[in-house]
């Protein structure tokens, strides 16, 4: 791999990411709609909205893998979700096509199968079930993924991503929480394992995770924490919503959220 792309480099997991996978490849191409910080040694900063397709054609070219983590990160009105993650997502595989990308490691996300309740326990065959606009895009982003994985030979690696924070906040967090290690581990499996296809959750080895990833682990994913660690301090700290509390998505399934699922209550 000679240029590794990571789109919404200026956002929590994009500047994360900046780091910990500095000097991965010779050169690390960083893009995102906002400001970045200048560009080090090693890396490219380039300003570029996704819904844009002649500038996302121009920021894929000579690119051998992306990170696509640029997009609207929680629920919205139809038009922002539709321009940021559904044609954001349509010009970067048609750009990755093009350009002959070999792989696109994709940011879903848990709120593409949030309408299954808590109880059931769900793995990377488990079809969608989306508990909101933000949601539908990630089930979206995950269609798009397979049709370019299947009929244009771009890998595609689809991390549905359940709460990736420093530290777990909440009780539902306790299920969902993927540690900033973990989430490094997810992602270097991603850029190295071989694949067409395929769909891993993106969380920590959680004692209470709803999450079968056994896929993610024969890939070679070995997570390192377990968010069990904080449980005596987050039981309790939930929504006191019945309906968050039944469900996966948790308060993305009430019909006027428009939060952080991972910051309250
Ligand atoms: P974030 O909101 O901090 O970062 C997203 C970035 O995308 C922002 O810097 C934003 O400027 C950029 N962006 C938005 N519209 C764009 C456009 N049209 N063109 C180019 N860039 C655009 O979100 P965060 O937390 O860093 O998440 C990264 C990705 O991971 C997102 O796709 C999110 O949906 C997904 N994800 C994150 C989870 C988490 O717990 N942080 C959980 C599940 C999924
Ligand atoms: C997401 O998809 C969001 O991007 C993030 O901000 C959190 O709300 C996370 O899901 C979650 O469910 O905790």
């Amino acid at each position: 791999m000679k240029r590794l792309l990571i789109t919404g480099a200026a956002g929590a997991l994009g500047l994360e990411l900046r780091e910990r996978l500095r000097g991965a490849a010779p050169a690390i191409r960083l893009s995102d709609i906002a400001p970045m910080a200048a560009a080090r040694e090693g890396e490219e900063v380039v300003r570029c909205d996704l819904a844009d397709e002649p500038a996302t054609l121009a920021l894929c070219r000579d690119v051998d893998a992306i990170v696509h983590l640029g997009g609207q990160s929680i629920e919205a009105d139809w038009p922002t979700v539709h321009r940021a993650n559904i044609m954001g997502a349509i010009n970067l595989w048609e750009a990755a096509r093009k350009a002959g990308v070999g792989r696109v490691l994709f940011a879903s996300s848990n709120h593409a199968i949030g309408l299954y309740r808590r109880s059931q326990r769900l793995d990377h065959d488990s079809e969608p079930r989306p508990d909101s606009r933000y949601g539908l895009s990630k089930a979206f982003g995950e269609d798009l993924a397979r049709l370019y994985a299947y009929k244009h030979g771009v890998r595609a690696y689809c991390m549905r991503i359940g709460t990736c924070m420093p530290a777990p906040l909440n009780e539902r967090a306790l299920s969902t929480w993927l540690s900033y290690p973990d989430f490094e581990r997810l992602v270097r499996v991603g850029l190295t394992a071989d694949y067409a296809f395929e769909v891993v959750y993106g969380v920590s080895r959680n004692t209470r995770s709803w999450w079968d990833n056994a896929n993610a682990h024969r890939l070679g994913y070995a997570p390192g924490d377990d968010a069990e660690a904080f449980a005596a301090e987050l039981i309790g700290k939930t929504t006191g919503d019945p309906l968050d509390e039944a469900f996966q998505g948790g308060p993305f399934v009430s019909p006027d959220f428009t939060g952080d699922a991972g910051t309250i209550p």
